[in-house]
Order: structure tokens, then C-alpha cells, then sequence
């Protein structure tokens, strides 16, 4: 991919929107110094991609305004030209006093967030006040964007500070396109739930049209999250989550760098003149290793530095003769950072006092940054780069050393929790707790012979070039203008077109098709304990004598009948395939057959699903359903094998679908409650007009049904009804609107 292809697939689609990208970290911090105003662009994987976007793209980047001269650099919109001379992009600086710094950056967003998302769950610390303060500063940058947008702007947001702001934006303009991009991990819910206020950040996130993750494995927790704390629609095969209304779509999208860009700066004869100084000036032996990092604790360099210990105690003929150089840029300077730091630089020097003679020192530890020009020679020059991440979205300094190797004799040793460790295929994974296997790669790398090491650096490097920042970018604005121009499905909040559809309905006679599970009675832990309350029951009763008014459900025909307990309405029951008029039974199909193969079938499953806690196999005749609710998330993935084999071979005869953690098994020809409401309407329903409500997938064939031809309307969003009300408890509302009307 090359910036020349990126810019003309902008040049047409994106040539009439506008872009506006907010992350906390700007790209250019203006500093007070003695000698004037200067620029500074902070480390970091963010900010170094998203620049190459707006560079090529054009737009406002939002981001807190943390520089000593930031104030003074503005105008009186805030915003600066950047970078200086070039004017490529607006930057629109955000203010935030002390106070909330303390509270959203080093509090909500490094102490709960950051641990949280990198499983380091005993580093969280939370107080009420870093929330407060989260939610404050999300509002300033959602009103700054606000500002900076146009009628048809797309904004892209990044990372965690910022999880309000997509709904806080969505709200106010639902018609901007936003995308956010998660670039750290994103843990399941067993690591997750442990978030104070998980759920405001899950329904803060649900405003985005999309959401990116590095891999599909963080999609696919985030996904688990949902499922777990929030009741939105979910379509597992194509990644959507609606919730209230609105359709959110998640997709993995590994992020990388500019490999052109660093491969020219590595060859280059400022990069060879680097190199023979930093010999020189270092006193750097034949063979170098190399770390650049962040001081980060999620970035293993105790590890690292554990490993390397063991190393020159294990292999002592490399000593003399092999340094590794790590450059340490300090971070976030507070604590636990600051104790961390402590801990690294002890360890470091501990190995130089225990191994190192007065012309060789074992590790030579740097912690100021480097300019990218002047980084690319310590890349370029080192024989192994180690990463050794306790957990990392992706690590661009794996890809950033790649590139850099323009003699390709350098190898790459990736802890396997990097997120680079799912693509580059040419480095040696190590897991960074294993000390031993770790300091043994080190030893097999050095003495590795040219070939292989050439070889596993091409097949790196080939990846990179595949897959580098621009084909990134292309991939998510790509991803953007499909959803903009198909604009995902959208329905209404039934309550704010209320007065249009009492002007609509009221002439009109009414069909009511309701529900059970999910919509007249809440979700609950088994079926039994899913019960309809005496006001829902209530309200039904009147409006039967008002309107025609339909059951219908998943369960078998008598359980809903039980369950529901009003006479002279319509049931439809195990979706369909039973129907009770008030004084005949129906059924779509003869079930002799049917109701022998699924015996067989649940016994096979009673037997072999005995040793799993938490599963119930309803019987409902001839349908079933498998609930596992009440199952731990660690035991689905068995669950769902034992599911498959038993099921395998009957597609004769069932088909298999999925709800609310729950399978149906039903079979092939049965019923669905399209075909329910379609067979109640053509025998009983003449000049009326349809209303249907329902919260689950297998509503969706209803809701398609009805189409036009009446009102669809679906309890926390979905999109393929016209309507929705936000919650279960808000359905009485819905049946009291059609007793006033
Ligand atoms: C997050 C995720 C994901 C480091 N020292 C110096 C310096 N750096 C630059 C490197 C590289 C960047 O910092 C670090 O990249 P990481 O990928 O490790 O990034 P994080 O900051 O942890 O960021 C991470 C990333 O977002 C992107 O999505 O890969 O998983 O945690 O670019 O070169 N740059 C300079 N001098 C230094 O001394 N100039």
C-alpha cells in the first residue's frame, strides 16, 4: 500500500467529509523554554499513526492542551496550524485544570482502565471522584468536537480516556459517522466485570458506529461484556451490537507503521554516521540487543531484565561481548510508575554490578528520548530487539524494529502477549514469565546462523510492508464509508414519536401481538421465575376488550398459557407451530416424527452435559431450548462442542438457532412468529391493523412480517423493527399508550 493509493481512495470518498480525530494525547506539545517556544511530539504509538492519517487526510484532531505553551500558541478558538510551516491539520486543544487531570488521566482512565484492559486487576485503584472527573472531561472534549463538526463529518475516536464521549456526541448529533479505536486489549468479562461503573462505559462505547480492536479476540470479549451486563440485541456472525436504536459494529483492525518511512530514515547516511557514534560514544561490544519502551509496567521490563540476568549468569562466554541497550522513556511520572521506575533502573544496575568490568557493562540503560531519526540506529544496529509485554494490544516497536533492519540481521524475540505476536511470523515468541526459556531464545538467537536470521527477517519484514499504516487506515475508512453509505439500519425511540402514532393509530382497528420473555415478564435466571406482573396482567385484561390481542412465544403452548393466565386473547406457542385461538388448537405440521428423533436428541444431551453446572434443557414437546444463563463463561466454549456434536446429523429434520444465551432446537418446517402473526392475521385478523412488540432475535421474523403493513417495535433496540422502547420496564408504558389511545 502506498500513501499515493490511500490519498486517491480519500480523494473519492472522503473529499466532501470532514474528519475530526480526539484523543487525550496531542500530537504537538508547545513547551516554554529559555530560549523560546518549542515543539514537542510525544512517544507513543498513538499519536505517531494518527499524524500519518491527518497528514494525508486533512481535518481537526482534538486532544488536551498539556503543554506550557499550548495556551499561548492557539487562537481564540483554540486552535494551531500544524505541524509548523506544513499546516496540514487543525489542532484544537481541549483545557483541563489540575483537578481533573488528577482525577480522569492519572485516576479513572491509568489507575482503572489502563490495569483493568491489561488484566493487571490488583493495580486498579478507583475513588468516586476519578469517575466524576472521567465522565467532566469526556463532556469537554464530546462539546469540542461538537464545535469542529460538519454535516457529515466522520469522528474518530481514540483509546480509553474517552468512552462517554461517543454517546455524549451520538446523542446530540446522531447523524456523524463515529469510530473509536480501542488500541489497548480488551479483557472478557471475568476481568472486566471487576470495572467499577463497567456499564456506563459499555453504554457510553455502544454510541459508536464502529468500534476497532487490534485483534478479533478483543472483539470478541467485548462482545462477551455485553452479553453479560447489558440488554442489547447481539448478531455474533456479523459483529453488531444495537442497543437503544442504534447499531454499533465491531471489527479487528491490527495496527502498524510507516514502513517506508523507516526503512528510508534506516538507510540513510545520517542512520550509518549514528551508528558508528553511539558505538563510539557507548562503548558498545560486537553483538547489541535492544528494548525501547515506555517505562510501563505492562511491558514486561522486569522481566526482560530477569531473562537477561539469567542469560549472561547461564551463557557466560557472551559477556564482553553482547550489551543490551534499553531505552526507557519515563511515563505518566506518578505513582505506581515512579516505584516501577525505581524497581527497573535497581535491577539494570544490579546486573552491571554483578556481571559488568570496567570496559563492558552488560546493560546500558537510557532514559531519554530519542528522536525517531536517531531511534532507527539503534534499531538498525542491534543483532536482537526483544519486547517482552505482559500484555500488549499490539506493540508497534516489533514493527518499527523490523522495518528498520535494512541489513535483515537482526531477530526479533516477542512475548507472545503482544498483539504483534499474531502476525509476525519470523520472530521468536517467548512468554515473558518463563525466565529460563527466555534467557535460552537469547542465547539460540545470538548464535543463530546469517540464513535463518535472514530469512526470519524477510518474512517479518514482508508482512509489514503488507500490512503497514496506510493499508490500516485505508482498512478503517473503508470500513467507515460502508457504514455511512448503507447507514446500518436505524429505528425509532417509540416514546418520542408517540404523538405522531396516536394521530396515526387511533382511527384505526389494532392487532396486539406481544411477547412474553423479555418483553411482558423481565429476563430471569430460569423460566419458571420469568413471571408477568399483576399490573402488566392487569393492563392486558382491559385491553383485550378494546383491541385483539396475541401471546406469543418460544415456550410450549400450555407453559405460556400457564404463565400468562388471561383468557379470550390469542396464544401462539414454540414459536408458532401451536396456535389457541380461545377455543381450537392449531397445529402448523403433524410432530409424530418431530417429537420422537427430539427425545432421543435431549437425552443424548442430558447425558453428556450432566458434568457442566448451570445448563437447563427445556423440553417444550416439539421444540427445546438449551438455556445456559446460569453457565460459567469458562465452560461455554465446551458447551457449545458438545451442543454441535450432539446436534450434527439432525439438519434433516431440526434446524438449530440461537437467543438470549439460549439454543433452540426446532424443527425444520416448524413455524416462526412471522408465519404466526401471518396465519393469526389471515384467519382472524381482517381489517386490523398489527402491532407487535418483542425483545429477542426471533422476533426479528415478526418484525420483518409486519414491515410496513403495521408497527413494529422491539424492547433495547433492534434494527429490524421501525420502533423500540429502551427497556423491559418500560413496556407497560406501551401498553398504557394503546389503553389511552
Ligand atoms: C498503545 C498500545 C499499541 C518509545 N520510546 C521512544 C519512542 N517510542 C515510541 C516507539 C513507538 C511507541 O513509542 C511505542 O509503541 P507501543 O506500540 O509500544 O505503544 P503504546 O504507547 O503502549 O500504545 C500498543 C499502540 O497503542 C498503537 O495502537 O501498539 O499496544 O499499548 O512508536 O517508537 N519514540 C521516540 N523516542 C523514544 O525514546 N521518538
Amino acid at each position: 500500500m502506498t500513501e499515493a493509493q490511500l490519498n486517491a481512495f480519500i480523494e473519492e470518498n472522503f473529499s466532501e467529509r470532514n474528519l475530526v480525530i480526539i484523543s487525550n494525547r496531542e500530537p504537538y506539545v508547545h513547551k516554554k523554554t529559555l530560549a523560546g517556544i518549542k515543539t514537542e511530539s510525544p512517544a507513543g504509538g498513538l499519536t505517531s499513526a494518527m499524524d500519518n492519517v491527518l497528514k494525508a487526510v486533512g481535518g481537526t484532531w482534538i486532544a488536551w492542551g498539556s503543554g506550557s505553551a499550548d495556551r499561548d500558541t492557539v487562537d481564540e478558538n483554540d486552535r494551531v496550524s500544524v505541524p509548523e510551516g506544513d499546516n496540514a491539520y487543525i489542532l484544537k486543544r481541549v483545557w483541563l485544570n489540575k483537578g481533573l487531570v488528577d482525577n480522569y488521566y492519572h485516576g479513572y482512565s491509568n489507575q482503572v482502565l489502563w490495569p483493568l484492559c491489561h488484566t493487571a486487576l490488583n493495580r486498579i485503584y478507583f475513588r468516586r471522584r476519578y469517575w466524576e472527573g472521567y465522565v467532566r472531561a469526556n463532556f469537554l472534549f464530546a462539546e469540542a468536537a461538537l464545535e469542529e463538526a460538519h454535516e457529515n463529518s466522520v469522528i474518530w475516536i481514540h483509546d480509553y480516556h474517552l468512552c462517554i464521549a461517543p454517546k455524549l456526541i451520538k446523542e446530540k448529533r446522531p447523524d456523524l459517522t463515529t469510530i473509536h479505536f480501542w488500541h489497548i486489549p480488551w479483557p472478557d468479562w471475568s476481568v472486566f466485570r471487576a470495572c467499577p461503573r463497567h456499564s456506563q462505559v459499555l453504554e457510553g462505547l455502544l454510541g459508536n458506529d464502529i468500534i476497532g480492536f487490534q485483534l478479533p479476540i478483543f472483539a470478541a470479549n467485548f462482545m462477551d461484556c455485553i452479553e453479560n451486563s447489558i440488554d442489547a440485541t447481539i448478531d455474533q456472525d456479523n459483529l453488531t451490537i444495537t442497543y437503544r436504536g442504534h447499531t454499533t459494529r465491531l471489527k479487528a483492525f491490527p495496527i502498524s507503521i510507516d514502513f517506508k518511512n523507516f526503512e528510508t530514515m534506516s538507510s540513510s547516511k545520517r542512520t550509518e554516521r549514528a551508528m558508528i557514534n553511539l558505538k563510539r560514544k557507548l562503548h558498545l561490544p560486537p553483538m547489541i540487543g535492544i528494548g525501547v519502551d515506555r517505562l510501563e509496567y505492562t511491558k514486561g521490563l522486569m522481566m526482560r531484565l530477569q531473562a537477561l540476568n539469567l542469560f549472561f549468569e547461564k551463557y557466560d562466554s557472551f559477556r564482553g561481548i553482547f550489551s543490551f541497550v534499553q531505552l526507557a522513556v519515563p511515563t505518566r511520572l506518578k505513582e505506581p510508575y515512579l516505584s516501577y521506575k525505581k524497581g527497573v533502573e535497581a535491577m539494570a544496575s544490579g546486573i552491571n554490578s554483578r556481571y559488568g568490568t570496567p570496559d563492558w557493562q552488560p546493560i546500558i540503560y537510557l532514559d531519554n528520548k530519542v528522536d525517531h531519526k536517531d531511534l532507527v540506529a539503534y534499531y538498525r544496529m542491534a543483532d536482537i530487539g526483544i519486547i517482552s509485554s505482559i500484555y500488549d494490544g499490539m506493540n508497534l516497536v516489533a514493527k518499527e524494529f523490523a522495518a528498520s533492519q535494512v541489513d535483515e540481521k537482526g531477530t526479533l524475540i516477542l512475548s507472545e502477549m503482544a498483539g504483534a505476536a499474531e502476525e509476525l511470523d519470523g520472530a521468536i515468541l517467548v512468554n515473558p514469565y518463563d525466565t529460563e526459556n527466555f534467557a535460552d531464545s537469547i542465547n539460540i538467537v545470538l548464535k543463530m546462523s546469517e540464513d535463518e536470521r535472514k530469512n526470519r527477517m524477510r518474512v517479518l519484514r514482508k508482512q509489514i510492508i503488507d500490512n503497514d499504516i496506510y493499508k490500516w487506515i485505508l482498512d478503517i475508512l473503508s470500513e467507515v464509508a460502508s457504514v455511512s453509505s448503507v447507514m446500518l439500519k436505524e429505528c425509532k425511540d417509540f416514546f418520542d414519536s408517540s404523538a405522531q402514532l396516536r394521530k396515526e393509530l387511533s382511527s384505526k382497528e389494532l392487532f396486539l401481538f406481544l411477547d412474553y420473555d423479555g418483553t411482558l415478564a423481565p429476563i430471569a435466571e430460569t423460566p419458571e421465575t420469568a413471571v408477568i406482573n399483576d399490573a402488566t396482567r392487569e393492563i392486558i385484561n382491559m385491553l383485550k376488550g378494546k383491541y385483539k390481542v396475541a401471546i406469543i412465544s418460544g415456550r410450549q403452548l400450555e407453559d405460556i398459557m400457564n404463565m400468562v393466565q388471561i383468557n379470550d386473547i390469542y396464544y401462539a406457542g414454540n414459536h408458532g407451530s401451536e396456535i389457541w385461538s380461545g377455543d381450537e388448537m392449531f397445529l402448523s405440521q403433524d410432530f409424530t416424527d418431530v417429537r420422537s428423533r427430539l427425545k432421543d436428541i435431549l437425552k443424548r444431551l442430558e447425558n453428556e452435559l450432566t458434568h457442566i453446572p448451570g445448563v437447563l434443557i427445556e423440553d417444550k414437546g416439539i421444540t427445546a431450548s438449551v438455556h445456559y444463563r446460569k453457565v460459567w463463561t469458562k465452560d461455554h466454549g465446551e458447551l457449545f462442542s458438545i451442543f454441535n456434536n450432539v446436534t450434527k446429523g439432525c439438519e434433516d429434520i431440526f434446524r438449530i438457532t440461537s437467543g438470549k444465551k439460549v439454543f433452540e432446537i426446532r424443527p425444520v418446517k416448524a413455524w416462526n412468529k412471522g408465519d404466526a402473526v401471518r396465519w393469526i392475521m389471515k384467519n382472524y385478523g381482517e381489517g386490523t391493523l398489527p402491532v407487535y412488540i418483542g425483545d429477542d432475535t426471533t422476533d426479528e421474523d415478526a418484525f420483518k412480517e409486519i414491515g410496513d403493513g403495521g408497527v413494529s417495535v422491539s424492547v433495547g433496540g433492534n434494527p429490524e423493527s421501525e420502533y423500540f422502547v429502551s427497556t423491559q420496564a418500560e413496556v407497560i408504558d406501551f401498553l398504557k399508550f394503546f389503553l389511552d389511545l
